[in-house]
């Protein structure tokens, strides 16, 4: 998001504020307490973050969530939020909404009983006992330990899940596994690709034991919240096929462990129920009809008692599932006719599944791995052989893993321009890496060229007088490759856009982590809305369509908005609204960045504040408390125009540590408020405790 000064002649703005940069002053979400509740229930949460004043309501996408806000400060918010027992269980979109701006988070819908950690727990010794299953809500703070005691019978298998980082959590945690003598027998960092730790073990004697859950490098967070799910449940790896066609009934197996007593299984919101054909402990049958209407997509399927949703994808095409041994070798690949989903599972290191189909007229095909998309956590490539042996095509990542702020597609993406003739997929780890959880998809079909509209972030304060530039992304697939226009519709009053920006078919470059030159799998550019000065306050979803034409045909796709990831700087999929959440408001004149509590030890502190003017900034601001208790001295600060940093030095008699609130002024006018600030005068002077969500 950037903004850009409107309409004022150059000369009477100094250089500096012509290309200011306005802070963000929109509320912003850096914590949920707890992060999920069971659904049916009704639960007090805490939201932590910051511009988080005069919030005055929570919006959930779906209908079967509400919420009301209890209490609001301009870092927590207070809300009870009501679960209706029907709510499909997953991660729900929660949206903040205050008159500066609004932002959304994830709020996690259960299926069974939660509870809370009980601090003090450092030590093995404090380990707070748990019975299984169990869902445990807690917190890992800086050099934090969280430990829990279970009983366990010899062969038991046991699942231990957090789930942190997935939910923008500030912690990357660990799971670490001990016996009764406080010996390390299972441990696990980070599972899943975004840092958060998933531990199956089979327990081969029986006793009590602990699991211990910690940050990585004793990391941490006032925002480190997580979801710890433990127990004999069924963990499922995957469910093969991971997809089925609609208007078909088919067999699903599912494999994973404690797998003994699965009941029942739904797909989606209620869409169908699975029947169970056959139970094991490391396997399931099961029988699923999709009903004729359900919408292409990807879906969970809700396996009864589960640690966790399957990924499952509803598609038109017929699916077939391989195994490694019939899809082992070249010279004998497994026969698939086009078009067809295969899916398998890359099981053991080196393995890998050849797929041997003929093209009978000459077309432009596509060869496109899922695994990302569903959640596991091979790294694909995708190989063509021709008929003589020859490898004819080849690809791994579109957008590699590396990539700064840009989305990570690790799913291949294959298009290519065969003639009539016998042709050898092959799909295989890039790293020659197996497990038995890396499962995939491998579409093979006539290219139908398209293309994925998005818009980056899902919600916007616009300042009125001013421009804002929304980006907007477009993937082409399956050999899109015309220009495609973009338009935005439902603008509010006084908010104006160009008729339509056209984004261009050449790929967006930009810098990776190590400066090196990459290429998006996609094409970003600007879409400005202008505030007019007079605009009306107002707040609106905006909606942005997209257009393009290829070999005489015309597609149009509504934009979708995507979730910004605070945790990791990404795009990451789309977001339950499509459109883009519009508040207008005043720009503001000043904003302070302020720190939320100074240590004062002996009662001192200097409180540094960075200060952003947006008046025209020519009179001297004049900085000063609004509240200093009695005993407190405050010396006001003369801000010179041009200086973007204020030293307040506090001065207090008093050992109770109390709060101030900063305002600005210039020519007598007020200009801006602060927050509050602690004066934490019971700080000690040594080792003045920092709270940090980076990690
Ligand atoms: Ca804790
Ligand atoms: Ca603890
Ligand atoms: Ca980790």
């Amino acid at each position: 998001m950037r903004y850009r000064g409107l309409g004022l002649p150059a000369l009477l703005l100094p250089a500096l504020l012509s290309a200011q940069q306005v802070p963000p002053i929109r509320p912003d979400i850096r914590g949920i307490t707890p992060h999920g509740a069971q659904r049916g229930a009704d639960v007090e949460i805490t939201i932590r973050g910051s511009n988080l004043q005069n919030s005055s309501e929570i919006r959930f996408a779906t209908a079967k969530l509400k919420a009301e806000i209890l209490n609001v400060e301009h870092n927590r918010v207070r809300a009870r939020v009501h679960l209706d027992p029907t709510a499909e269980p997953g991660r729900h979109d929660l949206r903040l909404v205050a008159p500066h701006g609004s932002t959304i988070a994830w709020f996690e819908v259960g299926a069974r009983a939660e509870s809370v950690e009980k601090e003090p727990n450092n030590e093995q010794s404090q380990a707070q006992s748990i019975e299984f299953p169990v869902l445990i809500n807690g917190t890992i703070r800086p050099g934090d330990y969280d430990h829990f005691k279970f009983r366990a019978r010899a062969g038991q298998t046991i699942t231990f899940d957090i789930a942190a980082k997935r939910f923008e959590s500030g912690v990357d945690s660990v799971l670490s596994l001990l016996d009764e003598n406080g010996v390390e027998i299972a441990y696990n960092d980070d599972y899943y690709w975004f840092k958060d730790p998933h531990l199956v073990h089979k327990f081969e004697n029986a006793g009590t034991y602990v699991l211990r859950v910690f940050g990585s490098g004793e990391s941490g967070s006032e925002n480190g919240d997580y979801r710890l799910t433990a127990g004999l449940m069924p963990q499922i790896d995957y469910a093969m096929p991971v997809g089925g066609q609609r208007g078909k009934t088919q067999e699903i197996q599912l494999s994973g462990f404690n797998l003994g007593a699965i009941d029942s299984a739904v797909l989606g919101e209620g869409i169908a129920t699975a029947q169970v054909v056959s139970r094991s402990d490391r396997a399931a049958i099961l029988r699923l009809t999709i009903p004729e209407n359900t919408p292409l997509g990807l879906y969970r399927l809700h396996v009864g008692g589960a640690t966790l949703p399957v990924p499952f994808v509803v598609s038109d095409l017929p699916q077939i599932a391989v195994t490694t041994e019939v899809a082992r070798r070249k010279q004998d690949a497994y026969p698939v006719t086009l078009p067809v989903v295969a899916n398998g599972v890359i099981d053991t290191p080196k393995a890998g599944h050849y797929f041997a189909f003929r093209v009978d007229e000459e077309q432009d095909v596509l060869l496109a791995v899922d695994a990302l998309r569903i959640n596991t956590h091979l790294d694909p490539i995708v190989v063509l052989y021709d008929a003589s042996g020859k490898r004819i095509a080849y690809q791994d990542d579109p957008t590699p893993t590396n990539s700064a702020k840009r989305p990570a597609n690790v799913d291949p993406h294959l298009v290519v321009h065969l003639k009539p003739g016998k042709y050898t997929a092959f799909v295989r780890d890039n790293s020659f890496r197996g497990d038995p959880a890396f499962a995939y998809r491998l579409t093979m079909k006539r290219a139908e060229p398209d293309f994925m509209p998005a818009i980056v972030g899902s919600d916007e304060t616009l300042f009125r007088g001013k421009e804002t530039i929304v980006t907007i992304r477009v993937r082409r697939v399956e050999g899109w490759n015309t220009p495609v226009e973009v338009w935005a519709e439902n603008l509010p009053e006084g908010v104006t856009a160009p008729s339509k920006v056209v984004v261009p078919t050449e790929p967006t470059h930009f810098k990776g982590t190590c400066a090196e030159d990459n290429i998006l799998d996609g094409t970003e550019v600007d879409f400005p809305l202008k505030v007019a000065a007079n605009a009306p306050f107002s707040v609106s979803r905006i909606k942005f369509r997209a257009r393009g034409a290829m070999n005489g045909r015309t597609v149009e796709h509504p934009v979708i908005a995507n979730y910004w990831w605070r945790n990791v700087q990404k795009i990451w999929g789309p977001a339950e609204t499509p459109e883009l959440y519009a508040t207008v408001i005043d720009p503001p004149e000043l904003v302070f960045e302020a720190p939320e509590r100074v240590p004062a030890p002996g009662g001192k502190a200097t409180v540094r504040l960075v200060i952003t003017r947006l008046d025209d900034g020519r009179a001297p601001l004049e900085i000063r408390a609004l509240n200093a208790p009695a005993g407190v001295m405050i010396e006001p600060a003369m801000v010179q125009p041009g200086a973007t940093l204020a030293d307040l030095k506090v001065t207090a008699t008093s050992e109770k540590p109390f709060s101030i609130v900063l305002e600005g002024r210039t020519a007598g006018k007020l200009l801006a408020k602060s927050h509050p600030i602690l004066i934490d005068t019971a700080a000690r002077a040594a080792a003045p405790q920092v709270i940090s969500d980076e990690n």
